[in-house]
């Protein structure tokens, strides 16, 4: 028998047991357990990320997409994980923090944009499924998935906290703490954030060399002049380090610095709804070394090495009014992107660093866009939208290349709601993107060899989205077929990406959800996602596809206490293409065979403000790994064992306990 260890962080029972005892009469958030997220309307999803889920997520972004049907996350470690919806990666899904993108700076993809994304700090996580909105630059084929903070309106002097601590298995402990206050004139925010675990245990006690710790800070301070008008400036920075069980260095570094400055002005005339400006500059600035976290250097690598990824954006919308039933968004938006990082040589297996950051490439685009969304009756809408970016980019080599790539990118949907409870949409989206830094200059030589020879990817996508709902039940369906001419497909040799081509192909899929409501306290949600997808140019599989996956979950709720069951299941995946894929990793050269995961949860609401989740995850203690992984490298890591796919953490114990006042 093995035992799961639940060790209890001080600080977060003690800050949460003080503000409980401090505040006690208000009302308290959401009730249970997310373990299937559903469909908000036919083609999008919205849920609150305060909200405890299960499997406890890590401490980013890309895991809370996780609970969401069709998305999929690769493991690296215990953090940082790679979010791929319905197959696709990297680049095909643009990320938002407050409408700004956000980017990685390491070019071996130690950082995905959602490692830098600490959710609970913000209030509404959206997913907008397929190229169906044009407002943001760097659109996304695939899916745009939005981190926002909801503006909040002060009518008198008020200020509210918002507190949750978290303590799990492999010494995990995560604290929270947001604060605001504000009345009719100014209001000011901040939000910090820290996460920590230790290297985590499969189920059959194999420990992966996986331990992090993230921090992250975040205020803002604003004006509202008036009823409509608004600006803001806000700013935070965050950091930390993460050891890796699929490669063979960590990072010691991920420093992120960030300001923007966003204003906007509502109701200005009958003809123009909102106007608006935003300008915001990211800057990454990340480590990765042998010598930290481990043992054993490899000789034929650098020590360490360093990049710097800086980013500016600016963004101009609008909305106007044509009429009673035209609504146009009008907009522009500029983007910057600066790579750089330090050089290093060996002599005579001596390392030494030759030059100090020094830029590698510059990617900047423009782009304008309109979308309109025309009610053409009470019950039905057809929205479109069409935008057009000028991308251009600057390769620092041997010598110095550049490419021009216009990207015209465009959609139409039509929705409609039927009486009864029913409402569904139809929608075509065309999207255009230029290959990215990781694509052509992360891992490129000084030459620039795919810089440009690749090809622009072209995507047209057909999306179906359903949804049934009555007081006892739901049924929502999503289908989609997508057509990618001069798909960006990258070849790998010893996990390094070795060849870029341009490639025609398909995916297609669903994901399909049910909920019941048995009685009033007991309800029962099944969901599954399937995605396929071809190679039409070497007659194959697409890579880096994802089996069909099921869930079924059982929860009971009576406003005071909760549980819920949950199971799992991934199909067995035999279609593979060894060492093909995307930036964020490459099919394995082995099938996998099928899963299922049994996880329980439970809670207790102690008042309206406060309330206590606990859950342990996996409790079978079932040795798995997901189909999409990276493989185990033991390379100069201590504990790690070189296994084919980096297994998923054994049996997960956790607590949460939440506080909202105001
Ligand atoms: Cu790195």
């Amino acid at each position: 028998m093995k035992k799961t260890y639940l060790t209890l962080s001080p600080i977060a029972l003690v800050t949460t047991l003080m503000m409980s005892q401090a505040y006690a009469d208000h009302t308290v958030l959401h009730d249970v357990v997310v373990t299937a997220t559903p469909m908000t309307s036919p083609f999008l999803i919205e849920t609150d990320p305060k909200q405890p889920r299960q499997p406890l997520p890590a401490h980013d972004g890309a895991d809370y997409l996780k609970t969401i049907p069709g998305f999929t996350v690769m493991r690296k470690g215990g953090t940082d994980g790679e979010a791929i919806f319905r197959g696709m990666a990297g680049s095909r899904l643009n990320i938002l923090v407050d409408d700004q993108n956000v980017v990685g700076g390491c070019n071996m993809r130690m950082d995905a944009p959602t490692a830098y994304i600490f959710p609970e700090a913000y209030d509404k996580l959206t997913v907008i499924k397929g190229p169906q909105t044009v407002e943001y630059a760097n659109m996304g084929s695939a899916a745009t998935i939005k981190f926002d903070r909801e503006p909040k309106k002060y009518e008198k002097q008020s200020s509210s906290l918002f507190a949750s601590g978290l303590v799990g298995s492999f010494g995990r402990h995560d604290e929270i703490v947001q604060a605001d206050t504000g009345n009719e004139k100014f209001f000011a925010e901040v939000v910090g954030t820290n996460s920590q675990q230790n290297n985590y245990k499969d189920g059959s006690g194999n420990t992966y060399h996986s331990a992090y710790h993230r921090w992250s800070t975040n205020a803002a301070v604003g004006l509202t002049p008036d009823n409509h008008t608004r600006v803001e400036l806000s700013a935070s920075i965050s950091d930390g380090w993460a050891k890796y069980a699929d490669r063979m260095m960590d990072g010691r570094k991920f420093l992120r610095e960030n300001v923007a400055l966003k204003a906007e002005k509502k109701h200005i005339s009958e003809l123009v709804e909102s106007i608006g400006f935003q300008i915001s500059r990211n800057s990454v600035d990340h480590i990765m070394d042998q010598t930290t976290f481990r043992n054993n250097m490899m000789s034929f690598m650098a020590p360490e090495a360093r990049v710097d990824h800086l980013s500016t954006q600016a963004r101009l919308f609008s909305v106007f009014n044509l009429g009673s039933k035209n609504k146009l968004k009008l907009g522009a938006d500029y983007s910057e992107a600066t790579h750089s990082a330090e050089t290093w040589a060996s002599t005579g297996g001596i390392w030494s660093k030759t030059a100090g950051l020094t830029d590698n490439s510059k990617f900047k685009s423009y782009g304008v866009f309109g979308e309109l969304t025309h009610q053409h009756n009470e019950s039905s809408k057809v929205v479109s939208g069409l935008r057009h970016d000028w991308a251009n980019a600057d390769f620092y080599g041997s010598s110095n290349k550049e490419r021009s790539d216009g990207l015209t990118s465009g959609f139409a949907r039509y929705e409609v709601k039927y009486a009864g409870n029913m409402s569904s949409y139809i929608g075509l989206g065309h999207s255009e993107r230029s290959p990215d830094y990781w694509e052509v200059v992360g891992s490129s030589t000084a030459s620039g060899e795919w810089f440009n020879s690749t090809k622009k990817e072209k995507t047209n996508q057909l999306d179906i989205g359903q949804i049934y709902k009555t007081d006892r039940q739901s049924i929502a369906a999503s289908v989609f077929y997508n057509k990618i001419n001069d798909f960006i497909l990258l070849g790998y040799s010893s996990g390094m990406i070795s060849s870029v081509s341009n490639i025609d192909g398909h995916t297609y899929g669903a994901e399909l959800s049910y909920s019941r409501n048995v009685n009033d306290q007991i309800k029962i949600i099944t969901a599954i996602s399937h995605v396929r997808g071809k190679d039409e140019t070497n007659n194959r599989s697409l890579p880096q596809l994802p089996p069909l996956e099921g869930r079924l979950g059982v929860s009971y709720d009576d406003k005071k206490w909760s549980a819920g069951a949950l199971a799992r299941f991934a199909a067995s995946q035999s279609r593979y293409v060894a060492n093909y894929g995307n930036i964020a990793g490459y099919d394995l050269s082995s099938p996998t065979g099928g899963f299922a995961v049994y996880s329980l949860n439970a809670g207790y609401v102690v008042d309206k403000k406060t309330k206590i989740n606990f859950g342990v995850d996996n409790i079978f203690d079932k040795t798995y790994a997901e189909f999409i992984s990276r493989t185990g490298s033991s390379g100069g890591a201590p504990v790690n064992p070189a296994t084919t796919r980096v297994n998923e953490p054994g049996r997960t114990a956790w607590l949460k306990a939440t506080i909202a006042l105001d």
